[in-house]
């Protein structure tokens, strides 16, 4: 994404940011798998946003002073011959400028000296951290270690957390960012279409696996998805089920969880599809409940619902039918075959910009994408899946960027026939 995004996102938050404070967030660090080997590395997300900088260990550090003057320093990891004939090149200083759009960029080992001084200078009585991702009995993060130092070393310093503040400004997607969703999308469809092709019964959920990994990857997709959920038949009644040993049975279902990202942005989608390519009676009847709901819920979405009502809709939607299907008696026992939630925001994240109850009965607005999620989970009748797709608020309405993917039972079974 060009400079002008990240320029504007710091911008963004200047606003919200009080004066007198500094703000820091860190990019991250690839954890140990074992020996010297290590994890794919995934930014952390408000470093992303606010900087466009995907390397590791690099931070920065925005301030706030009287009357609204705001500097921005990034500090990064500087050129080494030695380490990069290793792990391959890391940008100059010039290019993390230009990425960012912010000028004063500096070697990792001039943050503690240029942190001391201005927190001493008594220009701050504020430190804004990323704490949110923490939680107790996880091994501490990086801004909960630097929150324990500035509250010994710097108790002048207030911690507080940015969190909130980023979240607000994240749900709101700018144009940018949903091309990169469209575009991604077109990954999503083809590793999709592809494990839909390939079914037949007795096929792993392994082989699944690799033919939406060979679709994306060979459209350059090359982190083709947060980890897919490829499930078949009892497996699917585990909601993040990752094994991809199982086998499928001509009776079963097939569940996928998946999507691609382009651009720093990610898709949600899940599908289902039987087996045998041709939907059996329950099978039928399951289905065309979440399905009626899922477009019952693109004719309903606009600006101003409450977010809540997303949620509360799909469920009292998809129960009335249920109920039809004795099933259920009353939209009390919805959770016995609906298990989860049925909206969360997507984008820089695969569940974005979490939720809190607080932001939950907030209105809908324009520019918001957020996963409409129909889970039927009928262990009764051994029939447990969902149906997700990708929907992005407009000015009157909304557009369902997954519509394309085979949805209805005729397009799913079309692409079998
Ligand atoms: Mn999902």
């Amino acid at each position: 994404m060009d400079n002008s995004f990240h320029i504007s996102n710091r911008k963004s938050l200047y606003c919200s940011l009080a004066e007198g404070s500094m703000l820091l967030s860190f990019a991250g660090n690839a954890p140990r798998m074992s020996s010297d080997t290590y994890y794919h590395f995934h930014t952390n997300r408000n470093f992303l946003y606010l900087t466009g900088i995907t390397e590791s260990q690099g931070f920065i550090l925005l301030v706030k002073k009287a009357e609204g003057k705001t500097e921005e320093i990034i500090f990064a990891l500087p050129k080494d011959e030695m380490a990069e004939r290793w792990n391959g090149k890391r940008h100059s200083f010039a290019e993390i400028s230009e990425i960012s759009g912010i000028s004063d960029v500096r070697p990792l080992s001039d943050f503690e000296d240029i942190f001391h001084k201005a927190a001493i200078s008594g220009e701050f009585s504020a430190l804004a951290l990323d704490l949110y991702q923490y939680k107790p009995g996880e091994p501490e993060l990086e801004p909960q270690r630097f929150a324990r130092h500035t509250a010994k070393q710097y108790p002048q310093l207030r911690v507080t957390d940015y969190q909130s503040q980023l979240r607000t400004l994240r749900t709101i997607k700018k144009p940018c960012e949903i091309d990169a969703m469209k575009e991604a999308m077109k990954a999503t469809r083809a590793g999709i279409l592809a494990m839909m092709k390939a079914t037949k019964p007795g096929i792993y959920e392994y082989e699944l696996l690799a033919e939406f990994f060979y679709a994306c990857t060979k459209m350059g997709v090359l982190i083709p998805s947060s980890q897919p959920i490829i499930a078949a038949g009892k497996n699917n009644f585990c909601i993040h089920y990752y094994g991809y040993t199982g086998k499928a049975r001509a009776d079963d279902m097939i569940l996928i969880d998946s999507g691609a990202y382009w651009d720093n942005q990610w898709n949600d989608v899940s599908r289902a599809w039987p087996a045998s390519g041709k939907f059996n009676e329950r099978q039928r009847l399951l289905y065309q409940c979440a399905y009626n709901t899922s477009q019952y819920m693109f004719d309903l979405i606009k600006p101003g619902m409450p977010m809540a009502d997303v949620d509360r809709t799909i469920r009292r939607h998809c129960c009335e039918q249920l109920k039809v299907l004795g099933l259920v008696d009353s939209y009390e026992e919805a959770g016995k075959l609906m298990w989860h939630g049925g909206a969360h925001h997507v984008g820089y994240d695969v569940h974005d910009a979490v939720d809190t109850e607080r932001d939950s009965e907030k209105p809908i607005s324009p520019g918001m994408v957020f996963c409409v999620d129909i889970g039927i989970y009928c262990e009764e009748w051994g029939i447990g899946f969902r149906l997700e797709d990708n929907c992005l608020v407009t000015e009157d309405g909304c557009i369902n960027l997954s519509a394309d993917i085979p949805r209805s039972i005729e397009d799913i079974e079309e692409v079998f026939s």
